[in-house]
């Protein structure tokens, strides 16, 4: 009683030196002069941290007293980006941390160049779940993330005569002062092993799990802080320890090796972001992953609410889990598992509660990515939880036998269980009969859901499936990755849009002002000087800053159609060598790419090479060059997303209408003042809808048109052959222009083209080629470009992940804000 608490350091500058002095010595053991970058860059961070660590405490204090409804959203990624930043502006000490580290002779810029990003998810999906909780803290809804603290993340990627090469992306090598472990709050999770039927006190027959094999997971806490609001979430990240560290006799025997055997293989587990899993052991570990972190943090939410003396019966009032695509449906049997075989549930409350407690959110329209887990390995791995499994689509199909009249083709499409090629656990079917709620990730996905994916179950239980339209944080992507942009807005509207981002639209008016016009192209204009810097900094890449630039950067997937990006360049290329076009009369362009291909796609992989091996051509042409260029900086991440979206004049979006679930780089873009070149698909339809065809390149088929052709026999080689254009860029590429005289190289790509082409490549080819002039003529009216750029950003304030947190909340969750007091 009698120690005072412990104060926070005091908000300016004073008060920030003097900590940021106490975690150099005290923390980092170093002094000003015997720092190294990392030391300071550690001390910055571990000062900042501390201006938050009260908010971080209240809020959990807060939260246990408080008992209200929350939200624990299950993800097995989280693109997180750095940290350092987004905390600055969390917490107002931006300018406080700028000035303090100058009265030091340090800079702010060079010490946040050190963080390396946790690079802790593939693409969208991870970045969407790092939105989303950026924006429940700054919504103040009590909520928790759950993942896997993975030790390597998403592969480096380098480039080797432009193929991409993948080196381990050891980003926790100098440490990461943003966790917090809790070894003490370890969980154990079991694997293997078999079931056993015995009889309980009470005389009744059950079954329970007796596991070969354990991890233990031990969580590493990560502060989710709201936007100037006190509130500071937890992202919970399990980390895999063996039970045993290792075995001391074996080790004393001098078996070395042998003595650590356990420990390597259960640290296996969160070793590696998706391992490969064309091999039958990587798909294996793949699904350990899964369990591992659905099991443990099950198993540590439940502890919580029930040391609260809660009552298990009512969790569906309490909490909501939401499974953030397939990765972590293995929760739903899990849950059913320790109601059941640990609480004593009966079967059908328990599937009360189970089925309640679950909502679920799909995210692709391929069939290929929706996974299925082979049988075998689940009942070799979870038997318990195959078991579950068989009773819970036993129930489900004598429900849909009953309704359908004993239809048994329909039982036969609807079951959990696929039997062909092999038997299969359809984890896409598990969650939509375990959970209260689906939903897809914008109008178009959850349409296609309901009409194609999961038609059957639509059918059946119409009122399950929503849709919310995906968003991005407006404080990582506007705010803090476009300074120049966002003190534009807030003078001119104030700075509530950070918080309401719908409020850009008192932006419209100002397209219409020539002088904003002219501030909003000198912004534009700053930051292509701030990525001509990056670039040549970390890339030795030298790109114009007066060209259009013209940006598709995403993951590299055929679906997505970077190869119709490509052959736009051929064709440009070709065009002007040919004479067919005047250079002076073309619009200069820098085309820029980036994109990580999944280590074992090899067609992506050729298609990388096929874009670097163009880019090295166009680029040496003395002609070609003047007008032409292409950047493809190697290991896209987001750090560079955040310089390179503000900087952007073109956003391609440019996949097969009905592929691409949402898409959220399109938004950014936009956001930003891009305009949009894009198919009719994911949430560009919303974007086009939202900012106005006049101010929206739309080209390509419809997905109806695309289904339709695709049904009646698609013949890509006809587009060949009556296309003269097409067929001079396809046969430049076949030719070996583009790679030293050898046809070989891309015969591949090439052939698949011709021949197969599943993502309709060439019938889109004619509408992209006259799309993109219609884009050079825009560009060429200065003024007309920039008052549509402004609209652009005007009218996407729906696109804020507070937005679709909003959504969820009302359609989903149904939880409130709760305040946190101060
Ligand atoms: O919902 C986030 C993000 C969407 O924006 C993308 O359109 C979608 O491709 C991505 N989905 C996945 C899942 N796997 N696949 N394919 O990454 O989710």
């Amino acid at each position: 009683e009698s120690i005072p608490p412990i104060a926070t350091p005091t908000h300016d500058v004073d008060g920030f030196v003097r900590q940021y002095l106490r975690e150099l010595t005290y923390t980092q053991g170093t002094t000003l002069e015997r720092a190294s970058l990392n030391d300071k860059y550690l001390a910055l961070a571990r000062t900042v941290r501390s201006y938050l660590m009260a908010r971080w405490n209240r809020t959990m204090t807060q939260q246990y007293r408080k008992q209200s409804r929350s939200v624990a959203y299950l993800s097995a990624e989280y693109l997180l980006g750095r940290q350092l930043d987004n905390a600055l502006i969390a917490s107002d000490l931006e300018q406080i941390a700028a000035e303090g580290l100058e009265r030091l002779g340090l800079s702010l810029d060079e010490l946040r160049e050190a963080e390396v990003e946790p690079g802790l998810g593939n693409g969208g999906l991870g970045r969407l779940a790092a939105c989303f909780v950026d924006s429940l803290a700054t919504m103040d809804i009590p909520a928790i993330g759950y993942g896997i603290r993975y030790e390597y993340g998403i592969f480096r990627q380098t480039f080797v005569d432009g193929r991409q090469v993948e080196e381990p992306d050891n980003w926790l090598d100098n440490g990461s002062p943003w966790e917090i472990a809790r070894p003490e709050q370890e969980v154990a999770v079991g694997f293997g092993g078999h079931t056993e039927k015995y009889t309980d006190d009470d005389g009744v027959e059950r079954s329970r799990w007796v596991p070969g094999w354990s991890v233990l997971a031990v969580p590493y806490n990560y502060m989710v802080p709201g936007y100037l609001n006190g509130r500071v979430n937890t992202l919970r990240l399990w980390s895999a320890r063996a039970t045993h560290a290792f075995d001391l006799k074996i080790f004393n025997y001098g078996d070395y090796a042998e003595a650590v055997r356990a420990q390597t293989f259960a640290e296996n587990i969160s070793k590696v972001l998706y391992p490969e899993d064309s091999t039958p052991q990587g798909k294996e570990l793949r699904l350990q992953q899964q369990y591992f972190f659905v099991a443990a943090s099950l198993r540590d939410y439940i502890d919580r609410v029930l040391e609260e003396g809660f009552d298990l019966h009512r969790l569906p009032e309490r909490i909501t889990f939401q499974l953030n695509d397939t990765h972590p449906v293995i929760a739903v049997p899990e849950l059913m598992r320790i109601l059941v075989d640990e609480k004593g549930f009966g079967w059908d409350e328990a599937w009360e509660v189970t089925r309640q407690c679950f909502a679920y959110t799909c995210h692709t329209l391929l069939p290929e990515a929706l996974e299925v887990w082979p049988v075998e390995l689940v009942g070799r791995l979870l038997p318990r939880h195959l078991e579950i499994i068989y009773r819970i689509n036993e129930e489900f199909l004598g429900q849909v036998r009953e309704r359908s009249g004993g239809d048994e083709m329909l039982v036969r499409r609807m079951s959990i269980i696929a039997e062909h090629p092999e038997r299969a656990v359809r984890m896409a079917f598990l969650a939509t009969v375990g959970a209260a709620k689906v939903n897809g990730v914008a109008e178009l996905h959850s349409q296609l859901l309901r009409d194609k994916v999961l038609h059957d179950f639509a059918q059946l239980w119409p009122e399950k499936f929503t849709n919310v339209t995906n968003g991005v944080t407006p404080r990582r992507f506007v705010r803090l990755a476009n300074p120049g942009l966002s003190a534009l807005i807030t003078e001119a509207i104030g700075d509530g849009w950070v918080t309401d981002l719908e409020r850009l639209r008192e932006l419209e008016p100002l397209a219409d002002d020539a002088e904003f016009r002219r501030r909003f192209r000198e912004v534009k204009a700053a930051n292509k000087d701030r990525l001509v810097r990056l670039l040549a900094a970390r890339d030795g890449i030298e790109i114009d800053p007066s060209t259009m630039l013209d940006v598709m950067v995403k993951r590299l997937h055929e679906y997505k159609r970077q190869m119709l990006k490509v052959l736009h360049v051929v064709t440009l290329y070709d065009r002007i060598r040919s004479g067919e076009l005047d250079p002076a009369q073309v619009v200069p362009r820098t085309v820029v790419f980036g994109a990580k291909a999944a280590p074992g796609y090899k067609m992506a992989k050729e298609i990388i090479a096929l874009i670097n091996h163009v880019g090295a051509v166009v680029n040496a042409d003395p002609v070609v060059s003047q007008v032409l260029r292409v950047a493809f900086p190697a290991n896209y991440n987001v750090t560079v997303a955040e310089t390179l979206v503000p900087a952007a004049d073109l956003s391609e979006q440019i996949s097969l209408a009905g592929k691409e679930a949402s898409g959220t780089g399109n938004m950014k873009f936009a956001l930003n003042g891009a305009l949009t070149i894009g198919t009719d698909d994911g949430a560009n339809v919303e974007i086009r809808q939202l900012v106005g065809d006049e101010h929206f390149f739309l080209f390509g088929l419809t997905e109806p048109e695309a289904s339709a052709i695709q049904e009646a026999g698609y013949r890509p080689a006809a587009y060949y052959e009556q296309n003269p254009g097409l067929r001079r860029a396809l046969d430049l590429v076949a030719s070996g222009e583009f790679s030293g005289g050898d046809r070989s190289v891309f015969e591949p790509i090439v052939s698949n083209l011709l021949y197969e082409d599943r993502f309709m490549v060439l019938a889109d080819y004619q509408s992209y080629v006259e799309a993109q002039d219609r884009v050079e003529g825009a560009y060429r009216d200065e003024d007309a470009w920039s008052r549509s750029a402004v609209l652009n950003v005007a009218r996407s304030g729906f696109f804020s992940s507070d937005r679709s947190m909003r959504d969820y909340l009302e359609r989903i969750w149904h939880a409130e804000a709760v305040p946190v007091e101060l």
